[in-house]
């Protein structure tokens, strides 16, 4: 059977399809898959064996997709609340009554101010058409506050647009050639599988692979080596490796001299940075610096996979730049298998204004000021009143694609925010998430199974296309159906409010992009180089690779990249000693998959990892249940004794759903709102907390008072 699908056709006809899919979800892989569909219901779905990034394998959590699909607590019509805000008690309505009320809700708002209204979302799904196109479009004509999707990757992204000139790098397939791959800040096994794949058989052939994490993750012990360094340290390892390099002479002079601008300044800062040095402030063995630089100035080609978990700190974005200069100074890039690979996202050809249509807002802003609202700080900014610098207060946030009550940092602050009665609060998702419950009105939303889409990628660079396998299941409706209706009603008049999903697909990519390639095979691969600067022509202002970057130097920043310190550094803090990190968890994405039984069952319950020095010293048994706190909040969870955690630092595996942890909280409780040096990203792993065994002797006033009185009005602290 060849799998394509045409789905109006094939949904006509009883009997098996195959209709070619994309997966959703934030992954750097971005799978092509198929799903077998009988008369109408989605069997099962599988990797697509054809398209040489997947290879025909997905992951443990997409392989069971129609168990989410179909799972018994999946919205199926238009919910409105009925019990007090954030109980979660609602009625069905006709999705007549929701999105009439809905759209008079924000008619009047927005005819006071359009920038009270906030759009949430970000990547539940990372299609271009039910992620930012007609929800985009909608907003923009309104005049809404516009959101500055930052939460994730955007301290990466800025360090590499600052060095790189964009978010492009080494292909991911040639990772099988290299003779060297460090890894650097992911986890991939756990969420880059595909790459993993390379990686190992890059190590059949004879590559040694370095893993650079404070976590022992599932990955770092299948390196040969693990250098655990402390949270937010990665720019003082990147520098001392410069160090080595340049006092071994392990330099590709050529390379430097023809394809970089700064040297001479980096130069005299990387000689700042001995392993002595960096050694005291990442807390590795300086033997272990300088036998990384070594291996990295002499194994050929060399190749880095960065990844974001390094990023999430104060310092993320120079740490990322500091990462991204190495292999320009040895040359790496001559080679199709040397460099360093953060994200390929820059690489896709997105027509984004015309799928988004930012040129709508001067209608809905009349002569205002745009506002943008970090989503970082939404915490902070629900409960920020009407101000002269900050603009109206906020009165009503649409959120789709995002679980903000569970994946923003100080969720003790974001509850307060959310719980407010005077704020109208719409949420489409599949699930009654934590948000959800916080919603006014709750709409069942369609999930990848049911509508179209169009996909880059940022771990590869192939383009994907998405096509509805089965029709929507009970009253769900697509992101992009919600949004035209809603400017329908809201007298939105504007030709861009009719495109249908197809056309969005199609609009995506323009002509840059062969639609029939997409329709006939679920992918089209991006004519892109192999050894994309192997003579320089990096797409940064000068062309060169930018170890000085002119840029920053203009807005006041440090041109050079530079080891900066946590906000929350190890040692500075007497009440706080332990560093808490909080990657995710295996079996989910984000807060995505943590209700669907299979997979949390292989995850059990909230754990915190930590080292057998720090439990002995506080007498915390295997398994039993401790109180994590920090001024912001407490969190309880399962102590987790285990080699995973190094000394000084422990994991809180993320992100579970408050509802289904054990005091209705989870790791984001202890998380702060703080920025990162570039690009207002977060820093959910640069975070001081202090663990105590649970039970009789841990009582409320151990931790800050403070802590106490700002939370306990809005969150169930545990005592
Ligand atoms: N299974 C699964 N896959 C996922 C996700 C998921 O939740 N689950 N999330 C998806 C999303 S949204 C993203 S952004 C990516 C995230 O995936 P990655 O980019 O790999 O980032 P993280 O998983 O946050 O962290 C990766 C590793 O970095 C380590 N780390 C933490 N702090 C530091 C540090 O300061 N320095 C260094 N060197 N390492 C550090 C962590 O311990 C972790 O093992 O994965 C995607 N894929
Ligand atoms: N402590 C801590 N916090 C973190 C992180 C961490 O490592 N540690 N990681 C951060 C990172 S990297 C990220 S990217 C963010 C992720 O934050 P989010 O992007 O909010 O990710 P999810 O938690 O997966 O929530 C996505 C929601 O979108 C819904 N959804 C999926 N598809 C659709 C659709 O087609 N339509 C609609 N309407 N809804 C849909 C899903 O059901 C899900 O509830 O979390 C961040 N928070
Ligand atoms: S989550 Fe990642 S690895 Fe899993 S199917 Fe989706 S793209 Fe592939
Ligand atoms: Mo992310």
């Amino acid at each position: 059977m060849t799998p394509t699908g045409t789905p109006s056709a094939d949904l006509r006809h009883a009997g098996l399809t195959q209709v070619l899919g994309a997966c959703p979800h934030d992954c750097p892989d971005t799978c092509s898959f198929i799903t077998t569909v009988e008369n109408g219901v989605a069997l099962k779905v599988h990797g697509n064996p054809e398209h040489p990034h997947t290879g025909g394998v997905l992951c443990n959590k997409v392989s069971k997709y129609t168990e989410r699909t179909y799972h018994p607590e999946r919205l199926l019509q238009p919910l409105k609340r009925v019990g007090p805000k954030g109980a979660g008690q609602f009625e069905p309505v006709s999705w007549d009554q929701a999105l009439d009320d809905i759209a008079a809700r924000l008619g009047a708002i927005a005819a006071r101010d359009p920038r009270a209204v906030l759009p949430y979302s970000y990547c539940g799904t990372m299609g271009m058409v039910q992620g930012e196109s007609m929800a985009a479009r909608f907003f923009h004509r309104m005049g809404a506050s516009l959101l500055e999707r930052t939460i994730c990757a955007s301290a990466g992204g800025e360090g590499m647009v600052q060095t790189l000139g964009a978010k492009v790098g080494m292909k991911v397939e040639f990772f099988a050639e290299s003779q060297l791959i460090l890894i650097w800040g992911s986890n991939s096994i756990a969420s880059n599988l595909h790459f993993w794949r390379h990686a190992q058989a890059a190590k059949r052939n004879g590559a040694k692979l370095i893993c650079i994490d404070p976590r022992k993750s599932e990955t770092a012990e299948k390196c040969h080596e693990h250098i655990a360094l402390l949270p937010g340290t990665d720019a003082a390892l990147a520098l001392a490796v410069m160090h080595e390099l340049i006092t071994h002479d392990w330099l590709d002079h050529d390379y430097i001299a023809r394809h970089t601008v700064g040297w001479e300044a980096l130069h005299q800062r990387a000689l700042q940075w001995s392993p002595e040095r960096a050694a005291m402030v990442c807390g590795v063995p300086v033997e272990q610096i300088r036998s990384l630089a070594r291996d990295y100035g002499t194994r050929k080609p060399a190749a880095i996979r960065l990844n974001y978990g390094m990023q999430r700190v104060r310092g993320g974005g120079n740490a990322t730049r500091a990462v991204a200069c190495l292999p320009a100074l040895i040359g790496a890039w001559r080679h199709r298998a040397g460099g360093v690979l953060m994200s390929s996202s820059g690489s896709f050809p997105v027509n984004k204004a015309a799928l988004q249509r930012p040129d709508l807002m001067a209608q809905g802003l009349q002569g205002r000021d745009p506002r943008t609202i970090n989503m970082i700080t939404i915490g902070d900014d629900l409960l920020r009143p009407a101000s002269a610098a900050f603009g109206p207060a906020l009165e009503a946030v649409v959120v789709y694609n995002s679980n903000p009550v569970a994946v923003a940092p100080e969720s003790g602050k974001v509850v307060q925010g959310f719980a407010r009665e005077d704020l109208f609060t719409v949420v489409l998702d599949h699930f009654q998430t934590d948000t959800a419950d916080y919603a006014d009105y709750l709409l069942p939303a369609t999930t990848q199974l049911e509508h179209w889409d169009v996909h880059g990628a940022y771990g590869h660079t192939d383009v994907l296309l998405n096509r509805p396998a089965i029709e929507p299941v009970g009253q769900a409706r697509t992101n992009t159906q919600v949004f035209r209706d809603l400017a329908l009603r809201m007298g939105y008049t504007d030709a861009c409010f009719v495109d249908d999903d197809e056309a969005l697909c199609r609009m995506a990519y323009g002509d840059k992009v062969d639609f029939n390639e997409l329709l006939h095979k679920g992918y089209a691969t991006l004519a892109i180089a192999d050894a994309p600067f192997a003579h320089g022509g990096f797409p940064t202002p000068s062309g060169q690779c930018e170890f000085f970057s002119e840029r920053l130097a203009a807005q006041g920043l440090d041109g050079l990249p530079d080891h900066v310190p946590n906000y929350e550094t190890v040692g500075s803090s007497a009440a706080y000693p332990l560093a808490m990190i909080s990657p995710p968890a295996r079996n989910f994405l984000n807060s995505t998959f943590v209700n669907v039984k299979s997979l949390r069952s292989i995850e059990g319950e909230p754990v915190l990892e930590i080292h057998a020095s720090d439990a002995a010293a506080r007498g915390i048994a295997n398994g039993s249940v401790v109180r994590v706190f920090n001024d912001r909040g407490v969190y309880r969870c399962k102590a987790e004794v285990s080699p995973r955690a190094r000394p000084g630092v422990v994991n809180g595996l993320g992100i579970w759903w408050r509802k289904l942890g054990l005091d209705g909280t989870n790791v984001n409780e202890l998380t702060s709102q703080h920025l990162t040096d570039l690009g207002h990203g977060p820093v959910f792993y640069d975070c001081l907390v202090e663990v105590q065994a649970d039970g009789p002797a841990a009582v409320p006033g151990d931790a800050p008072a403070e802590a106490h009185a700002d939370l306990s009005a809005a969150t169930p602290v545990p005592v």
